[in-house]
């Protein structure tokens, strides 16, 4: 603690907590930060100011003659762009070549989280592990035959139902070839809508397999290989398909058969949901096989009992990131910060023990954590962390269970080691999470439940104008929680039903979005009246970074159910990620704007010293795919450029009348009542 007073008295300059967050507990958590001279994120974020090249995604390190740096002159360019790197590489090609690096990590980070539980669904196929079982045959049964896994078979010119077990095991064996099969497509491309698939065809994005995609990226994005950025992007197209109809599509479906599909529950969120006279035991990360298990023995009534001959009254667990939204959507375990909240919820001073797998760890929860009692314990074989106060217990998921319970001890004989004052802001929200496509189905089918036909009928008549995604992380150079919250407001606000994963839901559970009372105070007429009828928030949480998946699945039901074109393209939707900061995020960017969604950016995407590699981007793509990327650093503008999307496709389809005949139905109905 010395040391970092210390830091903080050698003139680095603090963060503001009211110009840092809305969140007034962030707040009360960074000034108390700086009260113990504790540096957070959010100190850092003023201290270190980012690189105005990188910033426009023009600086190359891809060999030994550079790095390469071709800032764009002031006043831009006229004429030609003769900018060049030492091998002669354009700004284009550089630019492009950094972008197909951030999808390929992206890529790489869901697709590896899917081949994990895919192992680990391979292993409780064949039961070669106690701990885990397959729990939701029902949707094992719908997942098969897009595996080409028969769920059938014929006997004696009879169809009989095949054994569960078998169809398990072959649904593990045809999911885990699709990282490396060595020849034919994804199977799961077929999910998509006919007319999506055959844009993929048309212009040779369909992925191979989901490992040679990346591969892929890497080779051409190599020194001296691919110099064509429109090439780069066409691979950028491939590798982002195969994470969000491979990789990521496979995580979720595997993790629902085997942990639970997730179907609404209560729960709550921020870092009030953590208690003083309680172990509190925090998951953070993303993959959810350790957590599952964790969350089995912290219920356990045995470790109860030792958490109580410990001095602690029970047991809380909570999380952080997207680890958070997997144990939340299937247990209703509260999620206790987003991904800036995560040093937080350690300078609480009660969290006795913080359990990270993959993904979106800050390094400096190790310093932290040196302040406290707090036992930072690493489980992923591919995550350590080099600070001497880590622990580290590699997760096995033979044993699983054993793991668990040797954390969950830890972590109750910490509880008696707390020394500094503890400080839990006394804030959180109520929250409703765990939809997905099936529940969305079952909560939106009105009358004829089970079917998207009613949400497609509200669209269709205007009461909802439109579907956004909005989808990811938090950013330290973006005021914590502000853009996802200001576009939230705004879309519902204007009848925009939103669906949202990742950090962003969580965030919207923050701030009281997730409820179905919200609805009457935020949105619009038309969607409020839907909220209140069916009994939904209007912003719905479909999970974790991975369940993006669940969105193109969504958008794919819609299409389906009639009236609103062909396509992905042809709805009234968009995509956004208001406050991104993650390599994953411009993967699913990438997937989404593939998929053919007007996808738009917060803050900054590196490309901007490329302008021409941008406008392809930003525009060319579109008459491909129909989706298109672009980027504002303006919340107010981001909802509204959405918004004028959808209204233009509403158009399109020549349905804009039927909303503004609803609306003079609502103002009729409001002359009336006065
Ligand atoms: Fe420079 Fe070309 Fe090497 Fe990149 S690949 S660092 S542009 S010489
Ligand atoms: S956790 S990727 S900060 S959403 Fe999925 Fe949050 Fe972004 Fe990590």
């Amino acid at each position: 603690m010395a040391e970092e007073k210390e830091k903080v008295e050698k003139g680095l300059k603090l963060a503001d907590p009211i110009e840092s967050t809305i969140d007034i507990s962030t707040q009360e958590m960074i000034a108390r930060s700086h009260k113990l001279g504790i540096e957070t994120v959010f100190d850092r974020a003023v201290n270190m100011k980012p690189c105005n090249i990188g910033l426009q995604g023009i600086c190359c390190k891809n060999c030994a003659m550079g790095p390469c740096r071709l800032p764009l002159p002031k006043g831009g360019i006229e004429g030609e762009d003769t900018r060049k790197g030492l091998c002669g590489a354009t700004a284009n090609t550089i630019a492009a070549r950094n972008f197909a690096r951030m999808v390929a990590a992206g890529a790489a980070a869901h697709s590896d989280h899917g081949r994990s539980v895919a192992e680990v669904f391979m292993a409780a196929a064949k039961k070669k592990t106690n701990a885990y079982k397959i729990k939701d045959t029902e949707k094992l049964i719908a997942v098969a035959p897009h595996l080409n896994v028969a769920t059938t078979v014929e006997v004696d010119g009879k169809t009989l139902d095949r054994d569960t077990d078998e169809i398990a095991v072959e649904v593990a064996e045809k999911a885990l070839n699709e990282w490396g099969k060595m020849e034919g497509e994804l199977l799961y491309l077929k999910r998509a809508p006919k007319p999506l698939y055959e844009k993929w065809e048309k212009y040779g994005v369909k992925p191979r397999n989901i490992d040679r995609e990346i591969v892929d990226i890497m080779h051409r994005t190599h020194m001296g290989v691919d110099q064509d950025y429109k090439n780069i992007v066409k691979q950028c197209s491939r590798a982002s398909l195969a994470d969000g109809w491979g990789g990521s599509m496979l995580a979720t479906d595997l993790q629902d058969i085997l942990f639970g599909t997730p179907s609404p529950l209560q729960s709550e969120a921020n870092l009030g949901v953590m208690k003083k006279d309680h172990v509190n035991i925090i998951v953070h990360g993303h993959e959810p096989v350790l957590s599952e298990m964790i969350v089995a023995v912290a219920q356990s009534q045995e470790m109860i009992d030792y958490a109580k001959q410990n001095g602690a009254a029970g047991i809380q667990l909570s999380g952080i990131c997207c680890t958070a939204n997997e144990v939340l959507q299937r247990h209703g375990v509260p999620p206790a910060g987003n991904y800036l909240q995560q040093e937080l919820a350690i300078i609480t001073g009660a969290c006795d023990a913080m359990v990270v797998d993959v993904q979106c760890i800050f390094q400096n929860l190790a310093n932290v954590a040196k302040c406290f009692h707090t036992k930072l314990i690493t489980t992923h074989p591919m995550a350590k962390m080099e600070q001497e106060n880590v622990v580290h217990i590699q997760f096995d998921e033979h044993y699983a269970l054993e793991d668990a319970t040797r954390i969950v001890k830890m972590a109750i004989e910490n509880f008696q080691n707390r020394k500094a004052d503890i400080m839990i802001p006394p804030y959180k929200s109520p929250q409703i999470a765990g939809f997905g496509v099936e529940s969305i189905r079952y909560h939106l089918g009105g009358t004829f439940r089970g079917t998207y036909y009613t949400l497609n009928d509200n669209i269709i008549n205007g009461r909802i104008r439109g579907i956004a995604g909005v989808v990811g992380c938090n950013n330290a150079r973006t005021k914590h929680n502000e853009h996802h919250i200001t576009i939230i407001k705004e879309l519902i606000k204007n009848d925009v039903i939103v669906l949202s994963t990742g950090c962003s839901a969580i965030t919207a559970a923050i701030h009281g979005l997730l409820t179905p009372e919200s609805a009457a105070v935020y949105c619009g007429p038309g969607l409020a009246e839907i909220c209140e009828t069916v009994g939904i928030p209007p912003v719905l949480h479909l999970g974790s970074c991975v369940d993006n998946s669940r969105i193109l699945l969504a958008a794919t039901e819609v299409v389906k159910a009639g009236g609103l074109g062909n396509d992905i393209s042809d709805l009234p939707a968009a995509g956004s990620a208001p406050e991104w900061m993650s390599e994953k995020a411009i993967a699913i960017g990438h997937y989404f704007v593939t998929s053919g969604v007007y996808t738009v950016f917060g803050g900054n995407l590196p490309m901007s010293g490329a302008p021409v590699f941008q406008k392809y981007l930003f525009e060319e793509m579109e008459k491909m795919y129909g989706g298109k990327w672009d980027v504002t650093e303006d919340p107010m503008e981001h909802a509204h450029k959405m918004i004028a999307h959808i209204d233009k496709k509403r158009k399109e389809l020549g349905i804009d009348k039927a909303r503004e005949r609803v609306l003079m139905d609502m103002a009729d109905r409001q002359k009336l009542e006065a």
